[in-house]
C-alpha cells in the first residue's frame, strides 16, 4: 500500500522526539550524593543525540491500536533506557572498543570504564522500575503490564539482544554464513525493535491479531534497520553519522554487503520494507506513522 500523501514525517519525528526527551528528563533518576557521577553518566549517554527510534516505534504501535499515549510513554522511555545501556556496554574496550558515538566521546572515555559499566547497569534496571510504575499500573489491567514486562525482558535478555551480542562477539574474525548473520541481526537489533512496536500495542490494549501484525511489522523493519546499518557503514557520511565509517571491514565483520554485495543487500532491504507495510494492511489511518517510519529506516542517513 502506498503511503498517504500529506503526512509530514519530519514534523512527526520532531514532535515525538520532544515528547520523549521531556519524559526521559522527568524519569531520569537524580542524586546529589556520593554516587552523583553515576547519574551524570546515565544522563550523558541518554542525551547524546539518539534518534529515539524505539520509543517512537512504541508510541506509533500504541497509536495504531488507538491506545492512550500518556500510558505508553513510560514504556517508550524504558525502551530508550535499555537501548542506551546496550550501546554503552557495546562501546566498552571489552566489546567493540569505540571512542566515539553520535560524534561524542563514549561513556567510558568520559567517565572511565567502571562508571560506564555501572551507568549501563543503572539504566537497564531503572527501565524495569519505570515500566512497572503506578503511572501505568493504575491504568491498564495487570495482565497487560506483566505481558509487556516479560516481552521486553525477553527481547533484551539472553534470548534476545544479549544472545545476539554474544553470537556477534564470537563470530568476529570468523567466516560466517548468512544463517548466523541473520541470527545475530534478529537477536542483537531486531528483538528490541520488534518489542518496541508490539509493547506499544499491548499497553494500548490492542486485539491479539493487531499485536501479532505489529510484531510481524517490527521483525521486518528490525531486519531492514540492521541492513541499513551495514550499508551506512559502507556508504554513509561519517560526519552525519558522528563516527568513522568502514568499521565493519576493518574489524573483519560479516555484513549483508560483505556476504551478498551492496546491490543485493539493498534489494533485500526494500523487500523487507514492502513486507512490513503489507503487515499493516489491516490497519487504517492510525498506522500511517508506522508506514512512513518503515520507509525512513532505509532512507535515513545516520
Ligand atoms: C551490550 C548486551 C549488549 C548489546 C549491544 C545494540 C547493540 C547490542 C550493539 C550496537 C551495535 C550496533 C551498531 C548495532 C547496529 C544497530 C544499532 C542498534 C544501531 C544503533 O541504534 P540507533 O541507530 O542508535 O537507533 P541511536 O544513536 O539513534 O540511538
Amino acid at each position: 500500500m502506498a503511503n498517504e500523501p500529506g503526512f509530514d514525517l519530519k514534523a512527526y519525528l520532531g514532535e515525538k522526539r520532544a515528547i520523549v526527551d521531556r519524559a526521559l528528563r522527568d524519569n531520569l533518576p537524580r542524586s546529589s550524593g556520593p554516587a552523583s557521577e553515576l547519574n551524570q553518566a546515565m544522563e550523558y549517554s541518554l542525551f547524546a543525540g539518539g534518534k529515539r527510534l524505539r520509543p517512537i516505534l512504541c508510541m506509533a504501535g500504541g497509536a495504531a491500536v488507538e491506545g492512550d499515549e500518556e500510558t505508553v510513554l513510560p514504556v517508550a522511555c524504558a525502551l530508550e533506557f535499555i537501548h542506551t545501556y546496550s550501546l554503552m556496554h557495546d562501546d566498552l574496550p571489552a566489546m567493540d572498543d569505540d571512542d566515539l558515538r553520535r560524534g561524542k566521546p563514549t561513556s567510558h572515555k568520559v567517565f572511565g570504564e567502571a562508571m560506564a559499566v555501572l551507568a549501563g547497569d543503572g539504566l537497564l534496571t531503572e527501565a524495569f522500575f519505570l515500566m512497572t510504575s503506578p503511572k501505568i499500573a493504575g491504568r491498564i489491567p495487570p495482565r497487560a503490564l506483566i505481558r509487556v514486562t516479560r516481552m521486553i525482558a525477553r527481547a533484551a535478555g539472553p534470548a534476545g539482544m544479549v544472545a545476539g551480542q554474544a553470537a556477534d562477539i564470537r563470530s568476529e574474525g570468523q567466516q560466517i554464513d548468512l544463517d548466523v548473520l541473520e541470527y545475530i541481526h534478529a537477536h542483537k537489533t531486531g528483538a528490541l525493535i520488534t518489542a518496541s512496536v508490539a509493547s506499544g500495542a499491548v499497553i494500548g490494549l490492542g486485539e491479539a491479531s493487531q499485536i501479532q501484525a505489529l510484531a510481524d511489522y517490527g521483525k521486518k523493519i528490525g531486519a531492514a534497520f540492521q541492513i541499513s546499518d551495514d550499508i551506512l557503514d559502507v556508504e554513509g557520511d561519517s560526519h552525519a553519522m558522528g563516527k568513522r565509517t568502514g568499521a565493519d571491514e576493518r574489524k573483519g565483520k560479516a555484513t549483508y554487503p560483505s556476504l551478498l554485495g551492496l546491490a543485493r543487500a539493498k534489494e533485500i532491504q526494500s523487500g523487507l520494507i514492502e513486507e512490513a507495510v503489507t503487515a499493516l494492511s489491516g490497519f487504517g489511518k492510525a498506522a500511517e506513522p508506522l508506514r512512513h517510519l518503515a520507509r525512513y529506516i532505509i532512507e535515513r542517513k545516520k
